[in-house]
């Protein structure tokens, strides 16, 4: 069976606190993702307002646009037979409080200040985790990572 992409985004607050930090890559590991590429970067207000733009207008968009520009964040993308779901339950849902009720042994449920700031990222379908790998992997072709990189990683 064909592995599938996603992109997981670790937040600037969980960037700047090296045990939390650590405790997202290790989850990422002891879940058996694999970690296809990563980097850190800063983003520009501009990127952040592009990447979030299904969101603008509501009341937290200005908010979230400048936490995301406020510090360094790391991504990955991460490879897995059911990626997209799997980072989604491993992260928990949105919301901070619900994450603590629902999941608190998820990444939200542990490490989520509030509703903005609730330490990761992840793509909510293969085709927004196609569009959110090219934000940030420009350099990155999917097509060519099926072809010549996943028929190897497959077992
Ligand atoms: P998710 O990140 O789980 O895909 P989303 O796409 O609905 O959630 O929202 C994107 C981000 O916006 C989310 O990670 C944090 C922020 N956000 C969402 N709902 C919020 C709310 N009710 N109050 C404050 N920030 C919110
Ligand atoms: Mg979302």
């Amino acid at each position: 069976q064909a592995l599938q992409l996603t992109l997981a985004l670790i937040k600037p607050d969980a960037v700047a606190h090296p045990l939390i930090l650590e405790a997202v890559h290790q989850q990422i590991l002891s879940n058996k993702f694999l970690i296809v590429r990563m980097r850190e970067l800063l983003w520009r207000k501009e990127d952040c307002q592009k990447f979030y733009r299904e969101h603008e207008g509501r009341f937290f968009y200005q908010r979230l646009v400048e936490f995301m520009a406020s510090g360094p964040i790391r991504a990955y993308i991460l490879a897995h037979k059911d990626a997209v779901q799997l980072w989604r339950t491993v992260m928990g849902p949105t919301r901070v409080f619900r994450a603590r009720h629902v999941a608190p042994d998820s990444i939200r449920g542990s490490f989520g200040l509030t509703d903005t700031r609730n330490t990761t990222h992840g793509s909510d379908s293969v085709v927004s985790a196609s569009r959110e790998i090219a934000a940030f992997f420009p350099d990155f072709s999917e097509e060519r990572w099926y072809e010549e990189e996943e028929p190897q990683l497959r077992c």
